[in-house]
């Protein structure tokens, strides 16, 4: 009997310590993220590759307002490196739970459902919504009700963007809401008669029509959309390092260097600092 009793004890005490060892490790683990990024010396952070929000640069180097601030943050944070991942925007939030890169840097506007998914910083860089369509504007396509109330009208859209779900939202019927996976593609669409408009945010637009020529038109701003702006996000759990990342951000703002990286991009950093993650994250969809 005492030896079923010292097994059983023994049993309970194993049981016990790797509870404790459990739930110490879990605080510990998102409390060390910004340690463990600092040992590693490299950031892995998602983008879309839409100047100038970002741009992911031949030689491999990324470029573009959000990748920018984000450096100069982490490098505050003792974090020298950013390792660039191109994503789908639909893609993001769940390649962040999965823990395929460390941070989403890339104009994620932030929206009350994304806010619920991932933890955002401080908002960063802020946007209208913008069409690109043929000169003359042939279907006289100007608000995302205009193209629902079209008969046939196509819009090109980031798949799981904000442009797409406006549309969406806006009684534009699925099947002429045409997933458009990156920026060039959207002008070479549009060029081809394939889409009739491709929505992107303004300053995305305005980049895009340069490399157009002259048969194109920015309609901008897009009447019923919403001045959205993103923050960098992380992984729900990861507040330890959001909040370091809150921490270097405000510095930035503070001393104006914040202004001095994004506004040569055509963002307004007073835009940013008017408004607040808790009131973007509040604000209805
Ligand atoms: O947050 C979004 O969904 C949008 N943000 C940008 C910078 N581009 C398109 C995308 O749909």
């Amino acid at each position: 009997m005492n030896r079923l009793i010292s097994l059983s004890r023994r049993a309970v005490l194993g049981v016990a310590v790797a509870g404790l060892a459990a739930a110490s490790s879990a605080p510990a683990m998102a409390q060390d993220a910004p340690e463990q990024l600092k040992e590693k010396g490299t950031v892995r952070v998602a983008i879309g590759n839409e100047p100038p929000y970002t741009e992911l640069k031949s030689d491999g180097s990324v470029s573009g307002a959000a990748p920018d601030v984000a450096r100069a943050v982490f490098k505050k944070l003792g974090i020298d490196n950013i390792e660039p991942v191109v994503s789908e925007y639909g893609a993001m939030i769940p390649g962040l739970q999965a823990g395929r890169f460390d941070a989403v840097t890339a104009g994620l506007f932030m929206k009350p459902q994304r806010c619920n998914a991932v933890a955002y910083s401080e908002p960063v860089l802020c946007d209208a919504e913008a069409f690109l369509v043929k000169k003359g504007n042939p279907k006289g396509l100007t608000t995302f009700k205009s193209i629902a109330d079209s008969s046939d009208a196509t819009i090109g859209a980031p798949g799981g963007g904000t442009e797409e779900r406006l549309a969406l939202e806006a009684g534009v019927p699925r099947s002429r809401v045409i997933v458009v996976p990156d920026p060039q593609s959207g002008l070479t669409m549009l060029e081809q008669g394939r889409i009739d408009v491709y929505s992107l945010p303004v300053l995305s637009i305005n980049s895009l029509a340069k490399k157009g020529g002259d048969g194109l038109e920015v309609i901008a701003p897009v009447e019923d959309s919403p001045i959205a702006c993103d923050g960098a996000a992380f992984a729900k759990d990861q507040t330890a390092l959001r909040d370091a990342f809150d921490k270097g951000l405000a510095e930035l703002k503070e001393s104006g260097e914040f202004a001095a990286l994004i506004e040569p991009y055509g963002f307004s950093a007073a835009a940013a600092m008017k408004t607040s993650r808790e009131k973007l994250c509040s604000t209805p969809e």
